[in-house]
């Protein structure tokens, strides 16, 4: 297997994404979960303090239920913008309810980059809709409104997709393919060290990667992701439970996890700066 970092700048590094909050997790089964703007701010300053240097964001409503408000998201990566040197990754794919619409007018709110989610792909009881040319058309407009996507592989297929809009619409604004594989949803590919190995196989070359574990394969896709050179990602968007029966106090102590194990593999956390050049992100700060 080659680890397709080599000529990628701050390759000797680990990049460190988190994920607070997702379009799942339930503030009143999960109090630290982050749902204002406020939280967001504070869960942001605490994790590039740990070691972070991208946030992928989802916000909520004053109830704390998904939303893709538009006001609100502008709202919110202003205010991330100026109280944190993270990269601001929005959620293109929100909740399983949102519209295409919805999930497209995301890039109005001018984020740093976004997911993309390159395929359909059950997601437990429900279906994560992500249809041909929905993604073209996404793609499209991350090209126009110059935001760099990083491309959601839940399943193999999404990986052959990527493929597939690479080979038809050329390389992404940044000029630099990055992927998140989304491993352990219960409908796409499992949180286990050979699916990571053939997903990674079967990636563009000269792309790179982050791996994220859903729920219990948290931990096993960290070690699998680590020693086969790839970047991480974390949150509670993935996880609410730090350990068997000890629920996660923050994101910053996912973090803090993730950061200690990259140290311990000598690829210590990238900066954000280092992570703007790693992604071809422009410098907004
Ligand atoms: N909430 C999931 C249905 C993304 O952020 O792009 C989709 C998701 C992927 O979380
Ligand atoms: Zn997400």
């Amino acid at each position: 297997m080659t680890t397709k970092q080599a000529s990628n700048p701050g390759s000797a590094g680990t990049l460190i994404t988190v994920a607070p909050t997702g379009a799942e997790a339930d503030k009143k089964k999960h109090p630290p979960l982050p749902v204002t703007i406020e939280e967001l701010v504070a869960t942001a300053r605490d994790c590039e303090a740990a070691g972070a240097s991208v946030i992928h964001v989802h916000i909520r409503d004053d109830e704390a239920r998904p939303t893709l408000d538009l006001v609100r998201l502008k709202d919110t990566v202003q205010a991330l913008r100026e109280n944190s040197t993270l990269i601001v990754q929005l959620s293109t794919g929100g909740a399983v309810t949102d519209s295409y619409e919805d999930r497209l007018a995301v890039l109005d709110a001018a984020p740093d980059g976004c997911s993309l989610t390159c395929g359909t792909v059950n997601f437990g009881d429900d279906v994560f809709m992500n249809p041909w040319p929905f993604i073209r058309e996404l793609y499209e407009r991350t090209k126009e409104r110059k935001v760099v996507p990083e491309f959601e592989l839940f399943d193999l297929g999404h990986v052959a997709t990527l493929n597939r809009l690479l080979d038809e619409m050329g390389e992404p604004h940044g000029g630099h393919v990055h992927c998140d594989l989304v491993m352990g949803v219960p409908g796409g590919m499992n949180g286990d060290t050979a699916s990571l190995v053939r997903a990674v196989e079967a990636l563009p070359a000269g792309a790179t990667w982050s791996a994220t574990g859903i729920g219990r394969a948290t931990l096993p896709v960290i070690f699998s992701a680590l020693s086969a050179g790839g970047h991480l990602r974390v949150g509670m968007e993935d996880t609410t439970s730090y350990a068997r029966g000890r629920p996660v106090a923050s994101n910053a102590e996912l973090v803090q996890r993730a950061a200690s194990l990259a140290e311990l593999m000598q690829r210590p956390p990238m900066r954000p700066y280092q992570a703007r050049a790693f992604l071809g992100v422009n410098d907004h700060n």
